[in-house]
């Protein structure tokens, strides 16, 4: 992406990261946001949602702390050798409103106040809260790429599949957002790439579903102790050759060690390190929206896991500059 914008941050070196407003990456809210940076390439903004949650809950507090973490992203990326700051505008554009007692009620509301940031040309990355918000994020990014034939293509990486049916007779939870974007045709199970799923499984049937719609799964084993989820990442990019795609990332894909502060966790995980080498991979394929998920403070361990969470929004906005 080169749009000739650029977003405002404050400079480090001379206002200190401890100081100030607490914006996600340090960047300006979106009312703030300059005439000539406008409409912004990028809007990040919170879900404080967690009334989709099968365990513990506690989500809904994820975008403070995410926000609080990322006061010490900084902006130039090593790898990528690019400041993604300097190449497109970027903003927060505060908290989704809320339902907090229907899941299904939420993700219409969620998705009527994505669906009012910015401009038809901004990109959405949400902060949940819970799973479940992916659904309404997936919806406007769907709205805002064109309603691609098909749906969009998705990069996936979760401890779980999150395609399940129904939980305690609920459509609407955080186990089953891409179920529902199947069903509403908003995204392409054979162009979905699911990345660090795990067992053990409620039950076999659960992984057949997926394997039937054609989604593709790389375990967390086959992902850590080979190089299967980098090949196939290179295959999506190649595969989808610049077609829209949504990146889905539940912080529960780490392992309990990196990411402690998270809902359901599962050991086995993938490293922080690993994670962000799967995302450095991306770099090239269209983003056109994003969340990262799960964050709950209250299991946080010395803040690690909004770190995590933090770092990977920076990734993803590094991983889509041109
Ligand atoms: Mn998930």
């Amino acid at each position: 992406m080169k749009s000739g914008k650029s977003t405002e941050l404050p400079n480090g070196r001379v206002h200190p990261r401890f100081a100030g407003l607490t914006t996600f990456l340090r960047t300006p809210r979106l009312q703030d946001v300059a005439a000539a940076n406008a409409p912004v390439d990028w809007a990040i903004y919170g879900v404080p949602f967690d009334g989709g949650t099968t365990y513990r809950s506690g989500a809904r507090f994820g975008p403070r702390a995410v926000r609080e973490a990322s006061q010490y992203v900084k902006s130039y990326h090593l790898e990528h050798a690019v400041d993604w700051s300097k190449c497109m505008s970027v903003a927060d554009a505060g908290d989704a409103t809320v339902a907090p007692f229907s899941c299904e009620n939420n993700v219409n509301t969620v998705a009527e106040f994505a669906r009012g940031i910015g401009a038809n040309t901004t990109k959405l990355l949400a902060v949940g809260g819970d799973h479940s918000i992916a659904l309404a994020n997936m919806r406007v990014a769907f709205e805002r790429a064109g309603r691609p034939q098909g749906g969009l293509c998705v990069l996936h990486f979760d401890a779980h599949l999150d395609t399940v049916d129904r939980v305690w007779g609920e459509a609407y939870s955080h186990a089953s957002p891409f179920r529902r974007a199947i069903e509403e045709g908003i995204i392409a199970p054979k162009k979905m790439l699911s990345i660090g799923v795990r067992g053990p499984l409620n039950m076999e049937e659960d992984l057949a579903w997926c394997k039937a719609q054609g989604i593709e799964i790389i375990s967390a084993q086959d992902a850590i102790t080979t190089s299967s989820a980098l090949e196939a990442i290179a295959k999506f990019r190649t595969s989808t050759n610049a077609q829209a795609t949504y990146i889905s990332i539940d912080i529960d894909v780490l392992d309990p060690a990196f990411a402690p502060g998270t809902g359901t966790p599962v050991p086995g995980g993938l490293s922080t390190a690993r994670l962000f080498e799967h995302l450095r991979a991306a770099k090239g394929i269209k983003i056109v929206g994003a969340d990262v998920v799960e964050v709950l403070p209250d299991r946080d361990h010395a803040g690690v896991t909004a770190l995590a969470a933090a770092h990977c929004l920076a990734e993803i906005l590094a991983a889509s500059t041109a």
